[in-house]
């Protein structure tokens, strides 16, 4: 089966959905990348575009330099409800917990962060009953009341539903009044092979509930499509009455255990009903996502870029050289927590991403980075041009090439595997060349998938300045067949 494509490609889990109107919006979790929590838009469900990210300033997201790599912005649940966007997530960082947002328009701005102290868990979610009671439902399954515009809690929370007898993970609740029921729609199964969605009903919004006979309503574990790891989803009624759903997947590729390189994505099923249960069909295929250029002409950055953990205007700016993109180095490696990186999603298995860079005051590159222990990267400076790889605890410059004073294309390749079919072939292969030269070095792509690297999020493409100051003058990324 040819593997249907996402509706958000690359690395965008936890999707949470909510139409106003003839509008749909949808976030997604974030981890360590700032500015977090990208929000987008669509009027069809498959065709989405990033009108922002929620998250965009220090004082509503710090993520110090010691949040490890997949902590930081789990889960969030979007709802519109009395005129506004209500957005309540995780930090899992130093100062985080369960943080509620405000917005009147989704592109934001959106408020600093009303705390919920009195909220445990993670995977928050909001729901409203008729005399206006705020409910939030979070993952173990339990469930506390409280204001929304205060944080405030009202008693302890208390156990709704644990989920299927014997399934890992009860979490990512999302509550709904549908007709006369109450519906607690939940992941289970834990966020890899064995993921899967469940659902509840129940007379009121704190139950009791009576699990769906059919759950789980949503798995592919223990089948050959080439979407798995399906979970974590959120419902949506469009205008005409029908029900979608959308849910986080994965694409893995190569042999024996398959790894998944771009994280997991962002995929859209339609609902029916029968008896009163929500019964999910097969995938929507989304439209290919298209190539992106950015020749950084405009003074603010595009919505898509992100950062590791913070991003200070000092070490990256627009302004500094007319039509370029400066980044300054802070003493911090792609090793390290704090680098100055500047990168997009990989959206496709098969593409490629140039960039036109000046070394003369430092060293820098194009970086694939899945974290600090794991990253690929070519690197100019210093009159010479290295590949380096970054894999566990071992770091190695694998490729080594003098090149003149001058501008540079670096490219980096995600092309087919060697031995494509053989149980231990890889996904794919990173080869990383300077532009009009042979490729100086081709890698082995298992070790930046998250089977290989651990954690929740995908391969994040971009640059970087290791020393001094560096600048880009475009980044280029297209997918290739
Ligand atoms: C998230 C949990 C999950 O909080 O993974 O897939 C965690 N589901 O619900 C991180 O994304």
């Amino acid at each position: 089966m040819s593997s249907p494509h996402p509706v958000v490609a690359g690395f965008h889990p936890d999707p949470s959905i909510c139409r106003v109107g003839e509008d749909y919006y949808l976030v997604c979790s974030s981890f360590e990348y700032f500015p977090g929590v990208p929000v987008f838009h669509s009027r069809d469900l498959v065709h989405w575009t990033q009108i922002g990210n929620a998250l965009e300033r220090p004082s509503q997201l710090r993520l110090s330099a010691g949040t490890p790599s997949s902590a930081g912005v789990y889960a969030p649940t979007l709802r519109h409800h009395d005129g506004r966007f209500w957005l309540i997530v995780t930090v899992v960082a130093d100062g985080g917990g369960n943080l509620l947002f405000t917005a009147t328009d989704p592109a934001g701005p959106w408020s600093d962060p009303i705390r919920l102290p009195g909220v445990p868990s993670i995977d928050p979610d909001l729901a409203w009953d008729d005399d206006g009671t705020c409910w939030c439902t979070v993952a173990g399954i339990a469930q506390v009341r409280i204001d929304p515009r205060t944080g405030e809690t009202f008693g302890e929370p208390h156990k709704l539903w644990s989920g299927t007898p014997g399934a890992a993970a009860p979490e990512a609740p999302h509550l709904y009044r549908i007709g006369d029921h109450w519906y607690l729609l939940i992941a289970e199964g834990g966020t890899e092979r064995g993921h899967g969605v469940s659902i509840a009903r129940g007379p009121a919004p704190d139950g009791p509930f009576e699990p769906c006979p059919a759950n789980p309503i949503l798995t592919h574990r223990s089948t050959g499509h080439p979407v798995q790891n399906t979970g974590h989803a959120d419902l949506v009624q469009a205008p005409d009455g029908s029900w979608w759903m959308v849910f986080l997947g994965v694409r893995p590729g190569g042999g024996t255990p398959g790894w998944h390189v771009l994280g997991r994505e962002t995929f859209l099923a339609p609902v029916t009903w029968e008896e009163g249960w929500p019964v999910v069909g097969e995938i929507v295929s989304g439209p290919p996502s298209g190539s992106f250029m950015d020749d950084f002409d405009l003074a603010e950055l595009q919505a898509c870029w992100i950062s590791v953990r913070s991003r200070p205007a000092e070490l990256y700016t627009t302004k500094e050289r007319a039509g370029w993109l400066t980044l300054r180095a802070d003493g911090a490696s792609l090793d390290e927590h704090d680098v100055t990186f500047l990168g997009r999603r990989a959206q496709h298995l098969r593409w490629r991403a140039k960039i036109l860079i000046d070394s003369a005051q430092g060293r820098g590159g194009l970086a694939v980075r899945l974290d600090e222990h794991h990253h690929y990267e070519i690197e100019a400076g210093d009159g010479r041009v290295q590949v380096i790889a970054r894999i566990g605890s071992v770091r190695s410059v694998v490729a080594e090439q003098a090149v003149p004073a001058g501008p540079l294309v670096l490219a980096v390749q995600a092309g087919d595997p060697r031995s494509p079919g053989y149980p231990h072939s890889a996904p794919d292969t990173l080869s990383f060349s300077i532009e009009g030269s042979t490729v100086l070095a081709s890698l082995d792509g298992r070790f930046l998938s998250t089977e290989v690297a651990g954690g929740f999020t995908g391969r994040v493409i971009g640059m970087y300045a290791a020393t001094g100051t560096v600048h880009f003058d475009w980044f280029d990324y297209e997918a290739t067949p």
